[in-house]
């Protein structure tokens, strides 16, 4: 077994993946930024190294910085989380290069994965299935005529280097084809580093469907059933629930061995989910994300299986500890991203003080998060305050568990998106389970929701936030011990 892993990463993950640490035994490190010097996750960790300046790609982003921290601290393996450097073929390979376990795939998987059309064409050869569209990258316009005629319009187009979504371009018909070509190359080669784009049918509102996945270096592959993300918002998730009310179990087991089946045969190895788009009873193959995800604790409140120890049990060269057959999924559980913005406004990012914290528990309810009372939100990283992940039996009882924790839930000082998972949770389509990718901007009765709610709960939020309230609460302990002393002196 590894012994001492560093988290390459911050906030609520960095949390996450040291508590898992913790569980097992094994030492923790963080690095950390000018900026998270007051951060939970610095303090948490076994050892913590300031390892540059607020801006990520001073500190996290840098992979030689990360690197000399691990060798100074004697790590033998990394966590690198999501996002910053987790997906990255670069930062896997300095690993390997210094005999540092890196915890996810190889260098070489990661590489793979990364290059869609690469990708893509490794789903087709598994047997998975994709949305019609091209398996070589597009480079004229005259191919990519060919290719929208045989699918029919509208079509996508996807920068191969990208992936989340970004860079993509929507054709309504052949008239619009040429420019937006040219357009998404360009976008692709200034995002990442490489023009290369390929080309799709395009579905409309369609449900985010992805399956949980863990491969382990002995050749063994299973998934833990799907999560559901549909309800997102410029390609940020906001809610995200498993199982998807939308998948029969014969869909469920029918892609699920497939997409295990296509992570033993790239080699995968650690957590990794398969993304697909479901349209008409059908899915879809869109990418793969080869880290553990934001979102993962739903699976872990269904499944019962600790997904970031698995990851670090398969680094440490151990098989997976369960079988396809052990996987059970167990009722229904949903996950609310808090983010510190203003869903009022645009969804504009609020960092700030928290003044006031106090979060929700009780039976069912589980909230990973890296902030506490009087921690600043940094304008620097992404705005995400905590999850909040609500278990039930059924469906019904994960929404009306999340709905009561979303009303013990107390953030003061700042802003946060509380009152748009509100509004969701008393959503009559939401609660339906009719989902769709574009279920926010079709449902144009939230913010109006929003402010009915925010006005309903009025009396409640302020009785319960004067109890929180700083100055108030200095006052009441100065009080009690004032009594105290008195009682001392007999008084
Ligand atoms: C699509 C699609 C429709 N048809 N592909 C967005 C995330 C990325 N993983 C895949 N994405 C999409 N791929 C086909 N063939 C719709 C989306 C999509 C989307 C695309 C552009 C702008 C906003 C979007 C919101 C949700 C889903």
């Amino acid at each position: 077994m590894v012994r001492k892993i560093l988290i390459a990463n911050r906030g609520e993950i960095a949390i996450r993946i040291m508590r898992a640490c913790r569980e097992m035994g094994i030492a923790s490190v963080a690095v950390y930024s000018e900026a998270d010097r007051e951060a939970l996750f610095a303090k948490y960790a076994d050892e913590a190294y300031c390892i540059g300046p607020a801006p990520a790609t001073q500190s996290y982003l840098n992979i030689q910085k990360v690197i000399d921290a691990a060798k100074e601290s004697g790590a033998d393996a990394i966590h690198p989380g999501y996002g910053f450097l987790a997906e990255n073929p670069k930062f896997a390979s300095a690993c390997e290069q210094e005999g540092i376990k890196f915890i996810g795939p190889s260098s070489s998987v990661l590489a793979l994965l990364g290059d869609k059309v690469a990708a893509r064409r490794e789903m087709i050869r598994a047997g998975v299935p994709v949305v019609p569209g091209t398996d070589e990258c597009v480079t004229q316009f005259g191919q990519a005529r060919e290719i929208a005629r045989q699918t029919g319009y509208p079509v996508i187009i996807k920068p191969s280097g990208g992936g989340g979504g970004i860079g993509m371009t929507i054709v309504e018909s052949e008239g619009e084809l040429e420019k937006a070509l040219e357009s998404t190359q360009a976008i692709a080669a200034t995002t990442f580093g490489i023009a290369n784009v390929y080309i799709e049918k395009y579905l409309t509102n369609p449900r985010h469907i992805e399956f949980q996945l863990l491969g382990d270096s002995h050749g063994n592959a299973i998934h833990l059933g799907e999560r559901e993300c549909s309800i997102q918002r410029r390609h940020q998730k906001l809610i995200e629930e498993s199982p998807s009310p939308a998948l029969t179990p014969k869909l469920r087991k029918e892609m699920g061995e497939k997409a295990a089946n296509a992570a033993k045969m790239v080699g995968y190895e650690g957590a990794g989910t398969m993304e697909f788009l479901f349209s008409e009873g059908k899915l879809y193959f869109m990418e793969v994300n080869a880290r553990v995800q934001v979102e993962h604790p739903v699976t872990e409140m269904v499944t019962s299986v600790d997904i970031v120890k698995e990851g670090i049990r398969i680094a440490s060269g151990l098989p997976l500890s369960l079988t396809q057959k052990d996987v059970k999924v167990r009722g229904s559980a949903i996950e609310c991203r808090i983010n510190a913005e203003d869903p009022l406004n645009d969804f504009v990012p609020t960092p700030g003080r928290i003044k006031s914290y106090h979060a929700p528990g009780g039976m069912g309810v589980r909230v990973d998060s890296g902030v506490y009372a009087s921690y600043t939100i940094s304008p620097f990283y992404d705005p995400m305050i905590s999850k909040l992940i609500a278990w039930g039996r059924g469906r019904d009882e994960a929404i009306a568990r999340m709905r009561r924790a979303l009303y013990e839930y107390i953030i003061g000082g700042i802003t946060s998106n509380i009152p748009f998972h509100k509004a969701v949770m008393e959503n009559p389509r939401f609660v339906k389970g009719e989902l769709g990718t574009h279920f926010i901007d079709k449902e144009t009765t939230l913010l109006a929701d929003m402010k009915r709610i925010m006005e309903r709960e009025k009396p409640l939020a302020e009785r319960l936030s004067r109890v929180l309230e700083e100055k108030r609460r200095i006052a009441a302990i100065s009080a009690v011990a004032a009594i105290a002393g008195m009682h001392h002196r007999g008084g």
